[in-house]
């Protein structure tokens, strides 16, 4: 038997797998456990508790028209319904619901490249397109664009953007969100729009220009439960000469001040505009043992100082920190530009610089062996491999959520953030892995994000206690003034909590937003706190 929704009867819900069966086909439409159970999330907080939460049945279409008679037949039964593109959000809650008994609407049949411009540089695609299939079509065809890509190439660029996902390529590309341009959207009720200049039948410039005339709603979509998108545009990167690497050292505690405000120059003028990661050489490799002496450094009564881990850094010939710069362009140009970024970063006392790698586009299948493929365009599952046995690693973890809090682009914050973290781990006992000097990730381009990788186990006695203790490092870390950007389902009230301003009043509005759309409360209820209002009372 399903879990069906709240209040809905068996009757309903038969009536309506009925109905959507004819709409899309009996062999699209999913009831039986074992087809349903694949929508759970296997990295789901609550595995196989009774309160893990999960759909009652699933229905596939292939056509927008589809979609919008799976959005009327909801209507008709108050079926509640949870789209889906790909369904590979792991970490951040799967292809599951936010509310159990919701019936899933799986799109990743509708994984039709419309079209891939490579002379205005642009891709337009459907939900069910994966960073795969959009690899294949654009290699296939010697298109002369680079894609962005996330780490999960199963991912969907729809999907992807619409959870505010972010890759690995030039600061305007990586924001997922932020780089695409035009959207097709079924609103709740069944009713089909396009935004931007799509809106206009005779333009031809929907993937060009993104506003159109009036307001730009297309936010309105993302982490949001307003509406289903059925195709979304995205700006792409023309193909580069080539890209090359640099790295700079730095051999002081306190210099991560002056190594943030330079590398924050030299990426807001568009001097580096690949991702100029920051690292923590003093420690040595993340996830391998840290050598005898420094292991009894760090573990001696009130841990290492500043100081002394200065100098053994300096014995060791390794820096402190470690800022990883990227640039793709013509080979002259991005040699100008680390010849320049290394003037900059000369400003500060004994910073050391090495050459990284450099290659011309295409790469060999050699040197892509060598990448970190998705920075030079190749889609990849081998971010998956996070959590599995290893030498270091004697027993792996079954799944992950992400805790993943905004914070300010300085390295005062920085500072101040490994602080905060280091005591809510300790205050809490969340394991917060990400080694002894935890830095932030930097794919946004104007704003840093910490990532913390928090085990999900398959004994319900660990995972219950990592549930509260993650409600209090959301909390905790509010305080301080470092919020999430993104959370799985089972976290979205308390983040959502968190952004209070004004009592509360954004998610105010975007509650009167969702009544007056959605007034049956059919789609994704409760995504990102959004409730149908007869669901509110039982909110965080
Ligand atoms: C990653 C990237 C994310 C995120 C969680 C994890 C990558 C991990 C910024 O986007 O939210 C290797």
């Amino acid at each position: 038997m399903p879990k069906l929704p709240p209040g809905l009867s068996s009757k309903d819900f038969q009536g309506a797998i009925g109905q959507f069966e004819a709409a899309v086909g009996k062999e699209w439409v999913f009831t039986s456990d074992e087809d349903v159970a694949l929508y759970r999330d296997s990295y789901s907080v609550f595995l196989g508790e009774p309160e893990e939460i999960v759909a009652s049945a699933a229905v596939a279409p292939d056509t927008v028209e589809q979609v919008q008679t799976v959005m009327k037949i909801a209507n008709t039964f108050k079926v509640p319904i949870f789209p889906i593109s790909t369904g590979k959000n792991l970490g951040y809650g799967g292809s599951a619901p936010n509310l159990s008994g919701s019936v899933v609407l799986d799109l990743k049949r509708m994984n039709r490249v419309v079209e891939v411009d490579d002379k205005r540089h642009f891709a337009l695609v459907e939900p069910g397109v994966s960073y795969f299939d959009l690899y294949r079509y654009v290699h296939e065809r010697g298109l002369k664009v680079l894609l962005d890509l996330p780490d999960p190439g199963w991912g969907s660029p729809v999907g992807n953007s619409l959870d505010h996902g972010v890759g690995y390529s030039t600061g305007e590309m990586r924001d997922h969100f932020g780089s695409h341009c035009g959207m097709e959207v079924v609103l709740p009720n069944g009713e089909l729009i396009r935004t931007g200049m799509g809106a206009a039948p005779s333009a031809k410039t929907w993937q060009d220009y993104r506003y159109g005339a009036g307001p730009y709603i297309d936010g309105m979509f993302s982490q949001s439960n307003f509406g289903v998108v059925t195709k979304m545009g995205f700006w792409l990167n023309p193909l580069p000469d080539a890209y090359r690497m640099g790295t700079v050292t730095v051999p002081k505690h306190q210099d991560m001040i002056p190594l943030v405000d330079v590398r924050n120059y030299l990426e807001n003028s568009g001097i580096t505009n690949g991702m100029p990661q920051l690292g923590s050489p003093v420690y040595g490799r993340q996830f391998a043992p840290p050598d005898p002496e420094l292991g009894a450094m760090m573990t001696k009564p009130g841990g290492a100082t500043p100081a002394e881990l200065e100098e053994y850094a300096a014995r060791k010939g390794r820096g402190y920190w470690s800022c990883g710069l990227q640039f793709y362009g013509p080979e002259k140009v991005i040699a100008a530009q680390w010849e320049y970024a290394r003037e900059k970063f000369s400003s500060i006392p004994g910073a050391k610089f090495e050459e990284g790698p450099s290659y011309k586009f295409p790469l060999t299948p050699e040197q892509i062996e060598k990448s970190h493929k998705v920075t030079v365009g190749v889609p990849d599952l081998s971010i998956f491999t996070i959590g599995a046995r290893s030498p270091f690693n004697a027993n792996p973890s079954h799944g992950h959520v992400w805790f993943s809090p905004i914070v300010p682009r300085t390295g005062q914050a920085i500072l101040d953030a490994q602080k905060v973290f280091a005591d809510a781990s300790r205050e809490t006992g969340l394991p917060l892995l990400a080694g002894p000097a935890p830095l932030p990730a930097t794919y946004y381009k104007r704003a840093f994000i910490f990532i913390f990788g928090i085990m999900v186990s398959t004994d319900p006695v660990v995972n219950k206690k990592n549930r509260e203790a993650f409600r209090n490092v959301i909390r905790i870390a509010a305080e301080k003034g470092f919020v999430e950007y993104r959370t799985p389902p089972a976290f979205q009230d308390d983040v959502v909590a968190t952004y209070s301003f004004n009592n509360h009043s954004l998610l105010r509005f975007h509650e009167t937003i969702k009544d007056a759309i959605d007034p049956n409360g059919i789609l994704a209820a409760g995504r990102y706190g959004i409730w149908p209002t007869a669901m509110r009372a039982k909110r965080a």
